[in-house]
């Protein structure tokens, strides 16, 4: 999908939001959205969470995801740790349960995180030198890779940066393996997914401050050797407020030529709602602020345990600063960067089944052939309603329902995965006569 489409989803995603907010909100200004997502949508940006998949089956949490966001961010799932638990063995089941879920849901994806110095496997925390920057690079190029197409953004490189007053890089086994560590990585993401936004993510880079100086001139070098960096994103774990020049600090960023993100927002402290309209304004106000996501849906799932610091209580109940955020996007006048193009969710172009038969006296074989429509399927469904008379003694390559009439097939693991425009085939034998049969393919 072209990033013109995107924005016309987009576009057609926030007219839908705001017919029916016309329908059941009632009395709002035009143009008022009537949830984050759709809110954002409209000025062009997406309002993400950060979620968990051991959480997907809480329908408290589910129904809040899926009504109100429209990207999420893995909140563990896609790290090294989960990722690539024993070297070179690579495991992406809890991360695929979370970008399955947003795909078939209508919701991007922002991937987080390929290097950063905490939660490694144990097996590189054991490395040094070429061993362990072999293994960073596979890494990134390994998890990239198989992700292609399906992130809209990436923070190819988390929390590299020293705290205090250096503005240099943080000591690590990861910047012991030599300063072009993170320079690497990024040409090494951009080759994998090409069509991902890479984004140098951080925290305490929220004002303007030797930390965030440094990640600045970063960048500044990085766009002036071709380095293929697309953006930075701004964790903002604020407390209470942000910091005055937190616009200020936005808008230089984006000045030197890359977007920026407000990547894991959460605010504790008295005055939460003003600050969480504070930030969501200067998001609004720089063009190139992509979009925003908090760090967590409800405050018992915070990591800032006790504090309290996100838009929905414990219940799910939407807070004060909920409604200050979703004031503060309807108010918003920039119309923003979308975020970058991923493919359709798989599925969503159908899938055509065609049957050809091979007819003797009293019996057939009936070849059924599915081919995908214009996006990729994980799996497929076909029903074949059979002439009456007809009954099926035999059946390979598919998992069948019924013997006659109405007969249901499924995909077996190895072939529910077919490319846009490609196909696989399934057949069965019968008694009787197979002429007319009429078969019909849904993506599962
Ligand atoms: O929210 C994450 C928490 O569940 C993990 O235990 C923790 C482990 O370090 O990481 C948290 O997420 C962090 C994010 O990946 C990077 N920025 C700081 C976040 C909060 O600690």
């Amino acid at each position: 999908m072209s990033r013109r489409q995107i924005r016309s989803l987009l576009a057609v995603s926030a007219a839908a939001a705001l017919a029916v907010g016309l329908v059941i909100g009632g009395g709002s200004a035009a143009n008022a959205g009537t949830t984050l997502g759709a809110s954002a949508a409209e000025k062009g940006r997406y309002f993400g969470a950060a979620i968990s998949a051991g959480k997907l089956g809480d329908n408290t949490y589910a129904t809040i995801l899926n009504r109100e966001f429209n990207s999420v961010t893995p909140e563990n799932e896609m790290k090294w740790d989960a990722t690539e638990p024993q070297q070179g063995n690579f495991s992406f089941g809890n991360a695929d349960r979370i970008v399955n879920h947003a795909r078939s849901h209508g919701m991007l994806v922002r991937g987080h995180t390929l290097l950063w110095h905490s939660q490694q496997p144990g097996w590189a925390q054991n490395l040094s030198g070429s061993a362990l920057r072999n293994a960073m690079n596979n890494h990134v190029t390994q998890v990239a890779t198989y992700y292609r197409g399906k992130i809209h953004t990436w923070d190819v490189v988390n929390e590299a940066f020293a705290d205090g007053g250096s503005g240099g890089r943080r000591d690590s086994n990861l910047q012991r393996t030599g300063n072009d560590w993170i320079e690497v990585a990024f040409r090494l993401a951009r080759s994998a997914d090409p069509n991902a936004k890479l984004c140098y993510n951080d925290y305490n880079t929220d004002g303007i401050n030797a930390k965030s100086t440094g990640i600045y001139n970063m960048v500044r070098d990085f766009k002036s050797r071709g380095v293929p960096i697309d953006c930075v994103g701004f964790q903002s774990h604020l407390t209470n407020s942000a910091p005055s020049d937190y616009q200020a600090n936005l808008q230089r960023f984006a000045d030197l030529g890359v977007d920026v993100q407000i990547t894991e927002l959460d605010i504790s402290g008295s005055s939460q709602a003003n600050a969480y309209a504070a930030v969501t304004r200067a998001c609004m106000a720089v063009s190139r602020c992509n979009g925003i996501t908090v760090w967590g849906i409800r405050d018992s799932d915070s990591w800032r345990t006790g504090q309290n610091p996100l838009l929905f209580d414990g219940s799910g109940n939407k807070k004060a600063a909920y409604d200050a955020v979703l004031n503060a996007l309807n108010a918003g006048t920039g119309t923003g960067t979308p975020p970058p193009s991923t493919p359709p969710p798989s599925g969503s172009g159908g899938c055509t089944a065609a049957v050809s038969l091979n007819q003797w006296n009293g019996g057939f074989v009936a070849t059924v052939r599915i081919t995908a429509g214009s996006s990729s399927i994980n799996g497929w469904r076909v029903t074949t309603t059979l002439p009456s008379g007809a009954t099926v003694t035999g059946s390979w390559n598919a998992n069948r329902t019924g013997t006659s009439g109405s007969v249901g097939w499924t995909n077996v693991d190895y072939n529910g995965a077919i490319a846009a425009g490609q196909s696989t085939e399934f057949g069965f034998q019968a008694t009787g006569t197979g002429s007319g049969i009429v078969a019909g393919c849904t993506p599962a």
